[in-house]
């Protein structure tokens, strides 16, 4: 094998990028709710145990990397693009301005703003700390975020109270800081209700986002069902105006089906916004693109969705691997991820409409017939063949993955 001269690589990368097909065009890209975080391009590869692989980009890079893929909307933390100094400052206008400009030239809006309440050392007691200040200064950051996504458009805010936990147990009163975290998020609505008037805009939708593990080691909101109870808890003044932002892989990563966890939000009507990627359970937050690991899980999320009708925003929270280069990242990395994500979609469309799933899941709800029911007996042996009709719907669902349902078979 010849080694492949570093001039060549990109070309490489791209021919068999082209050569694997099956991509949509960036105008078919842009007719789904489809929205890219500042911070998954901008991701550099590093964490605990690594070192960046990848080189900072800038904001405008970005987004015009997206403009051009076609994914429609862009969404950010607010220290993603303002450094946490310059925040409040006119330096903060600034670069709002820049991200305006940014946006209205590459044909994108933004859906979301988000603000880091667990970077920064001010959060090493999270931001609904024990000291007055701190939580003073996180109602100030939220409000601020609201107002940015005001100035930008936003529809949504995000909150991932990631640093709400501790390492060692006693030193916090758990339900303090749980009525600390609603002044919080009490704080951004009353701060949405204000500045939404003025611009004479909806307030925004404000979504809580789950994550069992980390980074603290014990997390006092660790699931979207922990959030739910906590949103109808009677601590939040405006209950109607906070739901979740459920992640794919934070709801697997606890052992869920991901698909029963959306279910309940729906439910509750909160499912405000979903993040999507993929991983594994039981393991530390990979983030990896959506599709890559659970694919058949993705179809069954994406039919549920579909089933009833959840029209928020997708967003691709997810981490291009280190060993993806810059290059890589618009190149392989998001023009798949979103391709994955319009086929897992459309599939889930076949799902719906396939006769045999329809046949079967309709025999299934009509029951057998002639039960006697005050015979136990009876019951069972009555509805005893039609159950078989549940493993064949999966086979049936499988078959919709691979592509077997329009005749895809080997020839053995
Ligand atoms: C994660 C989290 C974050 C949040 C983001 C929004 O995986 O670490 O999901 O990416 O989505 O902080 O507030
Ligand atoms: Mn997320
Ligand atoms: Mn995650």
């Amino acid at each position: 094998m010849n080694p492949i001269p570093q001039d060549k690589q990109q070309a490489l990368v791209d021919r068999l990028t082209q050569a694997c097909g099956a991509s949509y065009s960036p105008e078919v890209r842009r007719r789904y709710f489809i929205t890219g975080p500042q911070w998954a391009a901008a991701y550099e590869g590093h964490a605990l145990f690594h070192a960046p692989t990848r080189s900072p980009i800038t904001l405008e890079k970005v987004i015009e990397e997206y403009g051009k893929i076609g994914i429609p909307y862009w969404c950010t933390h607010d220290t993603d693009v303002i450094p946490t100094d310059d925040l409040f400052t006119p330096k903060q206008d600034e670069i709002v301005g820049r991200i305006k400009t940014s946006l209205a030239k590459n044909g994108l809006k933004c859906s979301m703003v988000t603000t880091e309440t667990f970077h920064h050392a001010v959060w090493a007691a999270s931001a609904a700390a024990e000291s007055q200040d701190v939580r003073e200064y996180a109602a100030r950051r939220v409000a601020n975020t609201v107002a940015i996504g005001h100035e930008l458009g936003a529809q949504y805010a995000v909150y991932w109270p990631g640093s709400l936990g501790y390492y060692v147990q006693g030193a916090i009163d758990e339900t303090q800081t749980l009525r600390w975290f609603a002044d919080g998020i009490n704080a951004a609505c009353e701060a949405d209700i204000e500045i939404a008037k003025k611009h004479n805009r909806p307030t925004l939708k404000h979504a809580l986002e789950a994550k069992p593990f980390e980074p603290q080691a014990e997390i006092l909101l660790p699931t979207s069902d922990a959030m739910l109870a906590f949103i109808f808890s009677g601590l939040l003044k405006h209950p109607d105006m906070v739901g979740l932002n459920p992640e794919y892989l934070h709801e697997l990563m606890w052992g869920a089906a991901p698909r029963a966890s959306l279910a309940r939000a729906l439910l509750c009507k909160k499912l405000f916004h979903f993040d999507i990627n993929d991983g594994y359970r039981l393991k530390h937050d990979v983030d990896i693109a959506v599709g890559l690991v659970n694919p058949l899980d993705w179809l069954n999320v994406l039919v549920l969705l579909r089933t009833y009708n959840y029209n928020g925003p997708f967003n691709l929270d997810y981490k291009p691997p280190r060993t993806t280069s810059n290059y890589g990242v618009f190149s392989v990395s998001f023009p798949t991820a979103v391709d994955r994500f319009i086929t897992l979609w459309e599939m889930a469309g076949d799902v719906i409409s396939d006769p045999i799933i329809k046949e079967a899941t309709d025999a299934l709800k009509s029951g057998g017939a002639g039960a006697d029911q005050k015979n136990v007996k009876s019951i069972v042996e009555a509805n005893k063949e039609l159950l078989s009709l549940h493993e064949l719907i999966a086979h049936r669902i499988f078959q919709i993955l691979i592509g077997a349902h329009r005749g895809r078979k080997y020839s053995v």
